[in-house]
């Protein structure tokens, strides 16, 4: 096992490496911008090495400060976390070429994957269902576009191949609005990610959006840890996870993670991930991306299975065997996170700015994934989450309560919080009796 790891990332997630670290023996080296001198995770690792001023792309985004960091302190890995580097092929391959694990797959399996056209391509040879669409559509090939659409069928969807999450999507109703609809989508997806390639799928209506948790080593073994609900999502960003979906069975979840590690196990992969479906109106279910990193809501499925997911990606990446088999995996309860940002609950505008009062909740079943603190400053330069909400019950209403209660109990002041929206969803009848899409947010008038 490692004896030094460098953590490429701030703020929650770096302070739950640090954990996963201090639970395996290794010792941490925290990096940290000129704006995150006072945050917890450069506190409580053994090492910390400022990287840069506080914007991104000068700080947790600087490859060659990161290294260097890394190379004076002697670490022999780095945990990407998720977001900046996580999935950035590049800087999986500069760490390799510095001779530095990076903790994570490798760098053509995040390239591979990081391309959602091939991955799309990859996953149907290796076994899984994909909605109906075409392969990729390179700029030159635009006029073919017209004829895979009328194979297709309406409503469908352009999504961006270097997009995913989201981003680089656009939606095409009538046969008429195609050309212009793509034009449109592949001048935009040029200017984000440097490439003008798309692909077309039907679109479905209000579908949900659930994802399989896995593990795969390098022996060739892999796991699923059962799936999480994630269609509560607003502009692409989850408010609210669960874990089991309201609409799975034993049955379905049998069937499709059996797939799903059947995929895993064809493509080698190694490292901890997550492939995300969209399930339809009729019950149909279909793969859209995956994830080679570790996810933002991993602690639902921490807390149903009793699995330490971020442990278990460090061991891998160790080289060790995957210590569980899929018969010591259970679902145990029902297990739901609430994503705390730092943004007015009305318009989602950001809320930077010092917290004055803090008090995060307890009691059974309940856990606080944050670097927050009273008196510690939530800055305008990075991303709006400043703490996850997580709760366990023995089944979904006693979670249910848990989570009402927990927010309850939450103080945050000094700052606006989407607190008091959570509180709305976690409470309402339609959520409550689990039935949701991801259009659920608009139906009922949130957004
Ligand atoms: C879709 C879809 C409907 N049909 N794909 C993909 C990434 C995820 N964050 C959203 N994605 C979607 N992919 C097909 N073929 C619906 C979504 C989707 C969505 C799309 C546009 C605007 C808002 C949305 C909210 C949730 C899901």
């Amino acid at each position: 096992m490692f004896n030094k790891v460098l953590i490429a990332n701030r703020g929650e997630i770096a302070l739950r490496v640090i954990c996963a670290c201090k639970e395996l023996g290794i010792a941490t080296v925290a990096v940290y911008s000129e704006a995150d001198r006072h945050s917890l995770h450069v506190r409580f690792a053994d090492e910390a090495v400022c990287i840069g001023p506080p914007k991104s792309y000068e700080s947790y985004l600087n490859i060659p400060s990161i290294i260097s960091a890394a190379e004076i302190t002697n670490v022999e890995a780095i945990h990407p976390g998720y977001g900046y580097l996580a999935e950035s092929p590049y800087f999986a391959e500069v760490c390799e070429t510095c001779g530095i694990k990076f903790i994570g797959p490798s760098p053509e399996v995040i390239a591979l994957m990081g391309d959602k056209a091939r991955a799309r391509e990859t996953m149907t040879k290796a076994g899984l269902p994909i909605i109906p669409g075409s392969d990729l559509i390179t700029e030159a090939e635009s006029s073919t576009a017209l004829e895979m659409a009328d194979e297709i069928g309406y409503p469908l969807i352009i999504k961006a191949s270097a997009g995913g999450g989201g981003r680089g999507m656009r939606i095409v109703r009538k046969p008429e609005d195609l050309a212009e609809t793509l034009d449109m989508a592949q001048s935009e997806a040029a200017g984000a990610f440097g490439t003008a390639n798309v692909y077309l799928e039907r679109f479905l209506e209000n579908p949900r959006h659930v994802e399989f948790q896995i593990l795969g080593d390098e022996h060739g073994q892999a796991v699923h840890l059962g799936e999480r609900e994630c269609s509560i999502q607003r502009r692409h960003q989850k408010l609210i996870e669960e874990t089991p979906s309201p609409l799975m069975t034993e049955e379905l979840r049998q069937e499709l993670g059996t797939e799903v590690v059947n995929a895993m196990k064809q493509i080698g992969y190694q490292s901890a991930g997550t492939v995300e479906f969209l399930f339809d109106q009729d019950g149909e279910f279909y793969f859209i991306e995956m994830n080679t990193r570790v996810q933002v809501e991993h602690p639902v499925t921490e807390m149903a299975t009793g699995v330490d997911v971020v442990k278990e990606q460090i061991r891998i990446a160790g080289g060790e065997k995957l210590s569980l088999s899929q018969e010591d995996i259970r679902l145990s309860g029902h297990s739901i996170e609430c994503r705390i940002n730092a943004e007015n609950p009305e318009n989602f505008r950001p809320s930077p700015g010092t917290i004055t009062a803090y008090n995060s909740p307890g009691g059974p079943g309940i856990r606080v994934d944050s670097t927050a603190y009273q008196g510690w400053e939530v800055s305008s330069h990075y991303d709006s989450l400043i703490a996850k909400l997580i709760v366990h019950g023995s089944d979904r209403q006693e979670a249910l309560e848990r989570m009402g209660r927990a927010l309850d109990f939450f103080v945050i002041e000094g700052i606006e919080t989407t607190i008091p929206l959570q509180r709305r969803i976690i409470r309402h009848p339609q959520f409550q009796k689990g039935e949701y899409g991801t259009s659920f947010l608009e139906q009922i008038g949130i957004i």
